[in-house]
């Protein structure tokens, strides 16, 4: 009996000799129901051959579900070059952030027009976002920023004037720089929002006017909106870092007039705050709103939108 185990070539022989044998009616079930009527000896012997079946069963099982594990491995073996059986995702191809997609756009058009890039900081001290740009201490200007503070009596920067600052600490005049970058105010609506992006202009020289200003931001918008030419209309309003400060807006559209950016000359303070001399250079400086210029480019009036991540809005404006 021990040898026919050991010879049993499939699993569900081997099942089905042991229910022959130790099944409710099985051969050695039967025996055993026996044994009461066996003496010692017969029955130690009994004993001992059910353990001895037992362990043959045991051993045989185990080498036949060993044997039947290796040949499926050996089916199922993975083909790494084979990928007809896998998901095949479809393939779209993933994109810049429009806003990202804008400043690189701007980037592109300052460069050209000999502007340089810098970047500051966005937690800024005060100095920096506010006093070296001659807002005084305590002064109502302050007000027209809605500021994150943040420990340390820093702040959010609330614009990107103060790398006009940074920069010109850093580097001198004269100086023909563009800044874009994150700026923070505690607002929101449809078009203002607690986090968005300026784009900051300074030029500064011997002989810069107001009238290269207007001319470099008809250039820049022009490229900007893809036209072969501008009407701006220049309004004055108040900065304390440009003195005389203007407003500039767009004709859009050939009706309407939009505000598009504040700009000016260089307040003389401002300029000795970076230790140049007012007499002998100044410039201009212009600030204008990313978030702004990208919904006017593309065309929509919510600019929350912007940050949702709604798929189809992005690919139905085409970005
Ligand atoms: C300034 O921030 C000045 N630093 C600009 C400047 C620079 C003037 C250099 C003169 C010389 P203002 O607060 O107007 O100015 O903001 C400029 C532009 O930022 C606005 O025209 C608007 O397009 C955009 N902007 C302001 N606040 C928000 C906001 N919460 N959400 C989205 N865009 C905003």
């Amino acid at each position: 009996m021990l040898e026919q185990i050991k010879n049993i070539k499939s699993l569900d022989e081997l099942m089905a000799l042991h229910s022959a044998t130790f099944g409710k009616t099985g051969t050695m079930t039967a025996r055993l129901k026996d044994m009461k009527n066996l003496d010692n000896d017969a029955r130690a012997a009994l004993n001992a051959e059910v353990a001895a079946m037992r362990d043959a069963f045991k051993a045989a099982q185990e080498e036949l579900e060993n044997t039947a594990m290796l040949v499926a491995l050996a089916e199922q073996k993975l083909d790494a070059a084979d990928t007809s059986h896998q998901y095949q995702p479809p393939v779209t191809n993933g994109k810049l952030h429009p806003l990202t997609q804008t400043m690189s756009e701007i980037a592109a058009i300052f460069e050209s027009m000999g502007y340089g890039l810098r970047t500051g900081p966005d937690i800024e001290d005060d100095w920096h976002n506010f006093g070296a740009l001659n807002f005084p201490e305590h002064h109502p200007a302050r007000d027209m920023h809605d500021t994150f503070f943040v420990d340390g009596g820093n702040l959010l920067r609330t614009h990107t004037s103060p790398v006009q600052i940074r920069s010109m600490e850093s580097d001198g005049v004269p100086i023909k720089i563009f800044c874009p970058g994150a700026t923070y105010r505690t607002e929101m609506d449809a078009t203002h929002f607690p986090m968005f992006h300026q784009v900051e202009g300074l030029h500064i020289d011997k002989n810069v006017t107001m009238s290269d200003l207007i001319s470099d931001v008809k250039i820049f918008l022009a490229r900007f909106f893809e036209m072969d030419s501008v009407d701006l209309r220049v309004r004055p309003s108040y900065f304390p870092f440009t003195e005389p400060s203007i407003e500039i807006d767009i004709k859009w559209r050939g009706d309407k007039w939009l505000e598009i950016m504040g700009a000016g000359m260089v307040h003389p303070n401002v300029l000795k705050n970076v230790g140049v001399n007012p007499d002998e250079f100044q410039g201009f400086a212009f600030g204008a709103g990313i978030d702004r210029l990208t919904m006017l480019k593309y065309g929509y009036n919510d600019g929350r939108k912007l940050f949702e991540g709604d798929i189809r809005w992005i690919k139905a404006k085409g970005f």
